[in-house]
């Protein structure tokens, strides 16, 4: 075995959805440095722009698509597009997602669906349109990017921890059932991440002082700090590789320890 090309993703096609900014492009920017040819998707044109224009000025020449993640003839229609303007996808990694804080009696029956049309049902979807070409070639990488609401609730977030929590179990089940076929699927749990998604619990309060939210994450988090989108891209690096081949249905939670912690007394 050759250890200095473990964890090469040398001509490796990785599509990352939802990929224009936040985890996933800091994902796909690890993913480009190790030689993979970046795919991204987003729902609407102007993200879809956005991302160029980073990958661009980063020096990453990636390929965009407007897509609905939960529209199975918008996925097999980008997949298809994919395979003959880049190749078929080697390893996909389902990160578009989206989240509804409120209360669960207040929260109507159509919101909890959205969320779990977004955050489960599309990451089935997207695995869906991949395997196929993913076991003719012999092998494939799927990575889901679950939560630290994979493993804990907390007040207003019941639809998006009961997808997450379902998306650790599809993952789990993807790999019963393709493991067979060399195609290997993880998940990764991030922490509290510093992105758009997170904004609002870090917002400071009008007198200046620091939002709850943003102080009760850092005591609750053994490094005493929110992360940052680039600190995923080793583990994502890790599970898209060779280097991974015999991790499967695995959940790394990258969480600066939040999972091991009982948190800072007040
Ligand atoms: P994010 O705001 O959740 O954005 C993800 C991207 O997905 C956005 O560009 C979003 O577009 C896009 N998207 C939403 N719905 C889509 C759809 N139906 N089809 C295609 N694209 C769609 O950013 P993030 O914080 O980087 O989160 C990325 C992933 O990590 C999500 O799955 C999230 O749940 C998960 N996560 C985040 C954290 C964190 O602390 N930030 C922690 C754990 C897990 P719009 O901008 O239009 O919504
Ligand atoms: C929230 C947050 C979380 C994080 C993340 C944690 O409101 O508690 O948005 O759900 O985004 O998924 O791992």
């Amino acid at each position: 075995m050759d250890f200095s090309k473990l964890f090469s993703l040398e001509g490796k096609v990785a599509l990352i959805t939802g990929g224009s900014y936040g985890i996933g492009y800091g994902i796909a920017t690890a993913f480009a440095a190790q030689g993979a040819k970046i795919v991204f998707c987003d729902i609407k044109q102007e993200l879809v722009d956005k991302g160029l224009e980073s990958y661009k000025a980063d020096g990453i020449d990636a390929k965009g698509y407007v897509c609905d993640v939960t529209n199975e003839d918008m996925v097999n229609d980008m997949v298809k597009k994919i395979e003959a303007e880049v190749g078929v996808i080697d390893i996909l990694v389902n990160n578009a997602g989206i989240i509804k804080r409120i209360p669960m009696h207040e929260m109507s029956a159509a919101e909890f669906r959205q969320v779990i049309d977004v955050d489960l049902n599309a990451p089935f979807i997207c695995a869906k349109a991949v395997i196929p070409s993913m076991i003719k070639k012999g092998h494939g990488k799927i990575i889901n990017i679950c939560s630290m609401m994979s493993e804990l609730g907390r007040e207003t977030v019941s639809a998006y921890a009961a997808a997450k929590g379902g998306l650790k179990m599809l993952t789990r089940n993807i790999c019963a059932e393709y493991a067979q076929y060399n195609i290997q699927c993880n998940g990764i749990g991030p922490g509290y991440i510093a992105t758009p998604q997170t904004a609002p619990l870090r917002e400071p309060q009008e007198d200046g002082s620091k939002h709850p939210f943003d102080s009760f994450i850092c005591a609750r988090t053994p490094a005493g700090r929110w992360l940052n989108p680039d600190e995923l891209g080793g583990p994502a690096v890790f599970l898209a590789s060779d280097a991974s081949n015999a991790v499967n249905g695995h959940i790394l939670y990258v969480d600066g320890g939040i999972l091991a912690y009982i948190g800072k007394q007040p």
